[in-house]
């Protein structure tokens, strides 16, 4: 990893956007390094939600009147943002969900049902989240088909050699995640969707760590299905998109039914509505779509190159100094890595580092961060994690590491 010099953005203008972060915890100012988990949001998206319940609350796709109008069209708007912003072909590709998991299970439950067969294999990677494994469970267990996985090497990347010694003519679906929320691994996917396509495999992508950090050009990738969680992309929780290739999308039968995924109902017969509705059951989460949006164009407003750049000075300078103290290893070197540093000391549970992090007000995620099966790969039980955004600074981290110096001299 070498150190990009970035002197675009100005992270105190940044920082005073997002009202959170404007706090004492424990009596020592916050430093928020839980950004994989879930990142803050900036006053446009708060503003927003206020906006929207304040002045014009209404359901959508049915109301004539003018309050739904201006609803559905707010709504509508971040669908053509989230289009722009992956580089989909149409709107008709993107369908609202409550976030990744819900994208995956989709896909699982559709496309699982309807193109998985018996003795069919699915390959997922070591890398992944419980959402990009269970779901996949899900559909070998119900449909007799075989899982398997991807081995992750010492320094945190997949081997790939290994991928395309898995790859048959039983393969029919593969699904990576672009980064690891876990070692922060930048998976190599337009390689991996170009190995799959040429065994006429259909690959989806778990975009949860990339959204906020990482360019995403679904038409330039080919990949199939590509999924994203608005709350780790400064939006609110509960939102999240599936991009699918309509002629896929078209294929597959409804997720769930109820009202605005029909076209018609009668008692003999129901016929579906057409794209991305069919998959759109129920009244959605309006308010956070829309406030979704904002992230959207706060995002595109910044720049991701710069967010990435500034993630990457961050995380190059953490893991020099971490380096530094005795006792800890640092899990997942990675050549290609998002801003995420996870690492155990030795002897020292990461929850207790975790709880004495808190009380000098530094928030880090700690324990198997939904990835049991890696954690299991490097033999830890858990890690501690500190994940950057664009508003973390260097002396953040300088704090970090000087309460992580005096927890190891205090434990030790
Ligand atoms: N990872 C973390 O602390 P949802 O919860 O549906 O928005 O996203 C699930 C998910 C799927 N894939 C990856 C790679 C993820 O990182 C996550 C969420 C959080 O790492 C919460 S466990």
């Amino acid at each position: 990893m070498s150190a990009a010099i970035n002197t675009s953005l100005d992270i105190e203008n940044i920082r005073k956007q997002f009202p959170v972060l404007h706090q004492k915890v424990n009596g020592r100012d916050l430093v928020y390094f839980d950004n994989a988990a879930t990142n803050q949001k900036p006053e446009v998206v708060i503003r927003a939600l206020v906006e929207y319940y304040s002045n014009y609350n209404a359901n959508i796709h049915r109301g004539i009147h003018t309050l739904a109008e201006k609803a559905t069209k707010a709504y509508e708007h971040t669908r053509h943002l989230v289009k722009e912003f992956i580089h989909a072909d149409s709107e008709q590709e993107i369908v609202f969900v409550r976030g990744v998991t819900e994208a995956i299970n989709l896909v699982a439950a559709t496309y699982g049902k309807a193109f998985i067969r018996e003795g069919d294999e699915i390959i997922i990677s070591g890398l992944e989240h419980h959402s990009n494994i269970v779901p996949w469970q899900f559909v070998c267990q119900d449909r007799k088909a075989v899982l398997k996985v991807i081995p992750v090497k010492d320094n945190g990347e997949l081997d790939i050699d290994h991928f395309k010694s898995l790859l048959s003519d039983r393969t029919k679906l593969v699904a990576v995640n672009h980064a690891s929320n876990s070692l922060g691994t930048i998976n190599p996917i337009k390689q991996i969707i170009d190995l799959a396509h040429a065994n006429h495999a259909v690959v989806l992508i778990d975009g949860a760590q990339a959204g906020a950090h990482l360019p995403i050009d679904v038409k330039a990738l080919k990949c199939d299905f590509y999924c994203l969680s608005s709350h780790k992309m400064f939006g609110p929780t509960g939102t999240g998109i599936l991009y699918g290739k309509k002629n896929l999308l078209e294929l597959m039968p409804p997720y769930q039914g109820g009202g605005e995924m029909i076209k018609s109902v009668s008692f003999e017969k129901t016929t579906y509505n057409d794209l991305p509705y069919k998959f759109e059951a129920g009244t959605p989460n309006i308010a956070d779509v829309i406030a979704f949006g904002k992230a959207i164009e706060f995002i595109t407003a910044i720049g991701k190159e710069a967010i990435a750049a500034h993630e990457h000075e961050l995380l190059v300078y953490a893991t020099e100094k971490i380096k530094s103290l005795p006792h800890v290893r640092v899990i997942g070197e990675a050549k290609e890595k998002v801003g995420v540093l996870s690492f155990s000391v030795d002897g020292i549970h990461p929850f207790d580092i975790g709880q004495m992090l808190d009380a000098r007000g530094i928030a880090v995620r700690t324990g198997h961060h939904c990835t049991e099966p890696l954690m299991a790969r490097f033999g830890v039980e858990g890690t501690v994690r500190a994940s950057f955004s664009v508003y973390n600074t260097k002396q953040e981290v300088d704090q970090l590491i000087e309460g992580l110096d005096r927890i190891i001299k205090f434990m030790k």
